[in-house]
């Protein structure tokens, strides 16, 4: 049975009332922005096409939900207005063209240019220069009282500097939490085992919204304007621009991507260079704001409803989307890692199409409370990989994920250490997942870098069981691998000819390319540099191997559990008999270096390299960099504005080298 469309009315405004209270109000959406745009869309259309059902208390006719009775209220003078959309090109023509008509004016108009901060807004009031009252929105007429909170954001003036401040000055702007601040406090959170934050925005929006004011001190917000109320007793420039940039010489923040641009074209140039730097930016932006820069032209304009004529935003692509989580699936990768991955019903998001995102590990699972058939909010940002964000019961019946016992794979028992977020698979390489994973980790490019031998290849080979174990690779003969799927002749002779090749290594790629846990390239390297021979690090006991740079017991403990392994015993001495080798590695007897058994100090500035390399530079000639001065210091390397430490070498006597000197020294001194 259908709705009547009166229904369909009410459903949606009931929906969107519920909705504008969780955002607003509770700061805890229970649903994406662009969900709610969609909403919002629909409603309009239909209260349009039918006009007999208009509401002035429709939620498309006001801006955010009602206000915590906790703060006090605040009447805004003037209405704080939100803004209209548009979603492409065309509808920014449209835009455009609209505000032509009404002007009756055919020329280019301009516009001002601002990104659209995604945070929460508020309007800040001046008098005679001094920040005496700050509120948020609310619905748009009647806002909260946070002044004592804005009052702790580090870059909002408590008063104003410069000229011809008006008597009274209203300045609105965005409260954000910059991005990198946001991920450091949900770090925090999880250390602490308290709650963080969905998304910057909700984030700064719970932050201002804190009845302690000590609290909101501790959170890192930073303001932006971007328009301003409230005139009283002060002229101000005919440019909505130049008002910004007067806004920033009386010490107000503003944002550093505010342009002027003329016509749709110089709108959609400014869109596409915004969106190709959306990423380095240090707030989050869901778009961008065009608005007619004339204050006359405005004032011509003037409102409707919600928002001004004057202005819209341009919404890049969401990067977050709502979809529906229809299964998981568990991966198991190289070191029998089990990871869970939501599969989804597909999502365009951030700009691409998500069915797969990584859902960590069990806790994860459990701190969502992720249930098979939720909804789930999809959060990609850009070069970022998919995540799951939140979840919310939908309408489907749902079912419990349950992780897994045994291997998926092969079956083998699943382990999880206490204290350890990780469950693995106990099958090491009798499981194929592993095995595969150990193969291509072998053939990649840091360690035997044999080319050719990509992922599809290896998965094949595997499958057809060609392979069991990297040691195989070299058994392998051309009529083996012919019939493979996109094998041809030619490529087959390439493989082979580079499973050759990669025979001649080095100590260190071979240690790494055995795929021990927690041995990297760095560990790797400093094992052959410090064991010079692999039957010295097989035979190496923990104690000896926590002697390596960067080897601590734990690591130490998966090198010899690695080696004790008969299995990798037998791998290993296949790939010798393969015929793998190495040269020789060359001792770095320290006492052999030129500047062995020599202390430095580094003290002052240095202008021609930074201290760190300096400090780099000298180990690597042997010599040991110590932070004070004493008697035991052979030499002092004095920069610019050397201090304490420079005159207590003088005074024990010490040899005092400048900056040149130490670069002739280092042999870095090139013209
Ligand atoms: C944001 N959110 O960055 C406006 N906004 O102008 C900018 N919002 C706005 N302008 C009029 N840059 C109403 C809202």
């Amino acid at each position: 049975m259908t709705e009547s469309i009166d229904q369909q009315i009410a459903t949606l405004r009931q929906q969107l009332q519920a909705h504008n209270y969780s955002y607003y109000t509770l700061d805890a959406p229970t649903i994406t922005d662009a969900e709610y745009d969609r909403q919002i869309k629909t409603l309009r259309e239909l209260e349009q096409q039918y006009p007999q059902y208009a509401s002035t208390a429709s939620p498309s006719q006001s801006v955010g939900g009602p206000v915590l009775d906790s703060f006090s209220k605040i009447e805004h003078e003037l209405p704080m207005l939100s803004l209209g959309n548009v979603y492409s090109e065309n509808e920014l023509h449209e835009f455009i063209e609209r505000i032509q008509n009404r002007l009756k004016n055919t020329q280019e108009l301009t516009f001002c240019v601002e990104p659209k901060l995604d945070g929460l807004a508020i309007s800040l009031l001046y008098e005679q220069g001094k920040l005496v009252r700050a509120a948020t929105r609310g619905d748009g007429s009647i806002g909260e009282d946070v002044t004592h909170n804005v009052k702790t954001i580090k870059n909002i003036p408590h008063a104003l500097q410069g000229n011809n401040i008006p008597v009274r000055l209203e300045v609105r702007g965005e409260v954000v939490m910059p991005i990198a601040d946001f991920h450091a406090f949900n770090q925090q959170a999880i250390a602490n085992d308290t709650k963080g934050f969905v998304n910057p925005r909700n984030a700064a929006a719970g932050s201002l919204r804190q009845l302690d004011s000590n609290i909101t001190a501790q959170r890192p917000l930073a303001f932006y304007s971007y328009g301003i109320g409230i005139i009283d007793q002060g002229s101000l420039a005919d440019s909505h621009y130049q008002r910004l940039q007067q806004l920033q010489q009386w010490g107000l923040p503003i944002t550093y991507e505010i342009t002027r641009e003329t016509g749709a074209k110089g709108c959609m140039t400014a869109y596409t260079q915004l969106l190709a730097k959306r990423s380095e930016l240090n707030y989050e932006i869901d778009g961008i704001v065009y608005k007619v820069d004339g204050i006359a032209l405005q004032e011509q304009l003037g409102f409707v409803a919600r928002a001004p004529r004057w202005a819209t935003a341009h919404k890049f692509p969401a990067q977050e989307e709502q979809t529906q989580l229809l299964d998981v699936e568990f991966q198991v990768g190289r070191t029998g890692a089990i990871t869970p991955v939501a599969i989804l019903k597909p999502v365009f998001v951030g700009g691409v199409t998500v069915s797969r995102a990584s859902l960590h590990n069990a806790d994860e699972i459990n701190r969502l409370d992720l249930k098979i058939g939720n909804t789930v909010i999809i959060r990609r940002a850009a070069d970022v990989i998919p995540q799951v964000v939140k979840s919310l019961p939908g309408a489907q019946p749902q079912r419990d994920i349950i992780f897994p016992v045994t291997c998926p794979v092969c079956d083998s028992e699943i382990e999880r250490i206490e204290g350890e977020a990780i469950a693995r698979c106990t099958g090491g390489l009798y499981c194929a997942a592993q095995r595969k994973q150990a193969i291509k980790y072998f053939a990649s490019r840091k360690a035997m870098n044999i080319d050719g031998l990509g992922v599809k290849v290896v998965e094949q080979l595997v499958d057809e069981q060609l392979i069991n174990n990297p040691a195989d690779l070299f058994t392998l003969q051309a009529d083996q691998l012919i019939p493979l799927e996109r094998m041809a002749a030619k490529k087959v002779a390439n493989l082979l000819s580079a499973i050759q090749q990669c025979k001649q290594t080095t100590l260190a790629k071979f240690i790494l390319a055995l795929g021990i846990r927690e041995v990297g390239d760095a560990t790797a390297k400093n094992l052959a540099e410090h064991f010079l021979t692999l039957d010295a690090i097989q035979n190496a006991d923990i104690a000896a191997l926590e002697q390596v740079d960067d080897v601590g017991e734990i690591v130490a403990r998966h090198i010899v559990t690695f080696f004790r392994q008969v299995h990798n015993q037998e791998v290993i001495q296949a790939l010798l008999a393969a015929g793998i080798h190495w040269p020789e590695v060359q001792a770095k007897e320290k006492h052999q270096l030129p500047l062995a058994g020599k202390t430095y100090v580094l003290t002052g500035t240095l202008t021609k390299m930074d201290r760190n390399e300096a400090k780099q530079a000298l180990q690597a000639l042997g010599a040991k960099v110590s932070g004070s001065v004493s008697k035991k210091t052979d030499y002092v390397v004095a920069g610019e504005s050397a201090g304490s430490k420079l005159t207590k070498a003088q005074d024990l006597g010490i040899t005092i080298l400048t900056e040149d000197e130490l670069l002739s020294l280092l042999d870095l001194n090139h013209p």
